[in-house]
C-alpha cells in the first residue's frame, strides 16, 4: 500500500459572531494564502465538533468560546492550491465568553491578524470554501 496516498481530512471551522459581526483573518498558508478565513483546523482523535471548535478558536485567537452549535458541512476538493486537499469542512457557530475579551494574533506564521467584520461588508477575497457559501447566499447568524 502506498503510505502518502492522499486522503480527505476533517476540517472544523467558527463563525464566530459578536452582534452583527464575524471574526476573520487572513490567512498565511499554502491553502488559501492571503485570503480571509474563519478560525478553525482539523478535527484530532477522539475530539467532538464542539471540542474541536473551541481548541482552534483558543490555539489561534486567545478567545474563550460559549453557544457552540453545528451549523452546515460542505465537501472541499481544493485541487489548485499549492498544496491540493480534499477536505469535509464542518461548519459551527459560536460566540465570545466575554464580550470584552479581544482576539490576539497567537499563530503569526499562520496568520496576519483577527478582526472583527460586518456581515454586509465582508473583506475581500474570502477563502474559497467562505466565499461559496457566502454566494449560496448561506447566512451563520441565528433567525432573529
Ligand atoms: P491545525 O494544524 O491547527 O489542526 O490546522 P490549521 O492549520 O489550523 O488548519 P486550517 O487550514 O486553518 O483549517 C483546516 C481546514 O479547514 C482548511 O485547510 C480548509 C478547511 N476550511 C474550510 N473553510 C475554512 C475556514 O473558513 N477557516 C479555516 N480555518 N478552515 C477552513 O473549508
Ligand atoms: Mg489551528
Ligand atoms: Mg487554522
Amino acid at each position: 500500500i502506498n503510505l502518502t496516498a492522499p486522503v480527505p481530512k476533517v476540517g472544523v471551522a467558527v463563525f464566530l459572531l459578536k452582534g452583527k459581526k464575524l471574526l476573520l483573518g487572513r490567512r498565511l498558508s499554502a491553502i488559501g494564502n492571503r485570503t480571509f478565513a474563519l478560525p478553525g483546523g482539523h478535527l484530532e482523535f477522539g475530539e467532538s465538533f464542539e471540542e474541536c471548535a473551541a481548541r482552534e478558536v483558543k490555539e489561534e485567537t486567545g478567545l474563550d468560546i460559549g453557544n457552540i452549535e453545528y451549523l452546515t458541512v460542505t465537501n472541499n476538493v481544493l485541487l489548485k492550491e499549492v498544496k491540493p486537499i480534499h477536505i469535509v469542512c464542518i461548519f459551527m457557530r459560536a460566540m465570545v465568553a466575554d464580550p470584552q475579551q479581544q482576539p490576539l494574533n497567537v499563530e503569526p506564521e499562520k496568520c496576519d491578524g483577527w478582526d472583527w467584520y460586518d456581515w454586509d461588508d465582508l473583506p475581500k477575497p474570502l477563502f474559497g470554501p467562505l466565499e461559496n457559501m457566502v454566494q449560496s447566499g448561506f447566512n451563520p447568524f441565528p433567525a432573529s
